[in-house]
């Protein structure tokens, strides 16, 4: 039967809120999760990843859930290591204990952030999209325990049968913010229809899938996401105009824009003092 109960972690962070927003429409009941309180949502688990009975609790009796809570952006590998890396697997051990099938995973595009980017060949020429299976190549610590989670989900459907489906998110904001977005942007309706797709397509072991809207300028092959059912209905090209007049367009010399993760891959370490 198709989930109906959801777990939703990280529900205070800004794709939480838009899919707070956004899931219910289709069926589900939330439950809430995130380190900080929610305002006007009393019953939302105010809960660290570093709190496995607090997880266990939180997971008991729902139908799947979405793991969105964690560092999202570069930070030191102590605190990625205790949010991200360790978080994760207290949720997924939490998920395994209380018989919860399926997790959908926020994976990031910053997993495969080194990846170079197809330059030289029309930027959206089918033949030159970044297929899935291209090798882990994380572009920060950030992207590393994205890595991680990746490999993570793997072996829990290799050893314990539990469902994944990572997904490889670009930029999920109201509305793309740079040229590079264009590329990358997933608008949160289709983020929505995205993560409904992830909860109820059947059979999917360990999927992996980049999560971004149908963009005339994309840099990513979207057949695993369209395979889970899913049917992107938006285009950043509304917004390449404005973009590109206020931006220039993505300079093929600059560094900053020669690889899939973007800026990212140029962040310096971050260490712990
Ligand atoms: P965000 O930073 O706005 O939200 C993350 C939430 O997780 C925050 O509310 C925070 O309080 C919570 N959190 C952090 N550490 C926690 C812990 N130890 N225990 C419990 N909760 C904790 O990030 P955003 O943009 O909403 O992203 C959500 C997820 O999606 C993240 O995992 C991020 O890495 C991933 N993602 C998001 C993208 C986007 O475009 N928004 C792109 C790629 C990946
Ligand atoms: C991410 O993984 C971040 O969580 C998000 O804030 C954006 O920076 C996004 O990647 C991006 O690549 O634009």
């Amino acid at each position: 039967p198709a989930p109906r109960t959801v777990l939703l972690t990280g529900a205070a962070g800004g794709l939480g809120t838009l899919m707070r927003g956004l899931l219910p429409a289709y069926g589900y009941e939330l439950r809430l999760l995130d380190l900080r309180p929610i305002e006007g949502e009393p019953d939302a688990i105010t809960a660290d990843l570093g709190d496995k009975e607090a997880l266990r609790e939180a997971v008991r009796g729902v139908d799947a859930v979405i793991h969105l809570a964690g560092i999202s952006l570069e930070s030191s590998f102590d605190k990625i290591l205790k949010a991200n890396i360790e978080g994760t697997y207290n949720l997924y051990e939490a998920a395994r204990e209380e018989g919860v099938r399926r997790i959908v995973f926020a994976s990031s595009n910053h997993a495969v952030g080194f990846t170079p980017r197809p330059l030289g060949e029309a930027p959206h020429a089918p033949s030159t999209l970044i297929p899935i299976d291209t090798p882990h190549r994380p572009d920060t610590f950030y992207g590393l325990s994205k890595s991680f989670g990746e490999d993570m989900a793997q072996f829990y459907w290799d050893k314990h049968g539990m469902e994944t489906v990572s997904v490889r998110i670009g930029s999920c904001f109201l509305e793309p913010t740079s040229v590079r977005m264009l590329s990358v942007w997933m608008s949160p309706g289709d983020g929505a229809r995205l993560f409904h797709a992830a909860l109820t397509a059947e059979d999917v072991k360990h999927t992996v899938v980049y999560g971004s809207s149908a963009n005339t300028r994309l840099w990513w092959d979207l057949s695993t996401a369209r395979a889970l059912g899913y049917e992107p209905q938006d285009d950043s090209e509304q917004y390449a105009e404005k973009l590109i007049a206020e931006q220039g367009e993505l300079d093929p010399e600059n560094p900053d824009h020669d690889y899939l993760g973007g800026h990212f891959v140029t962040k310096p370490p971050i260490w712990p003092y």
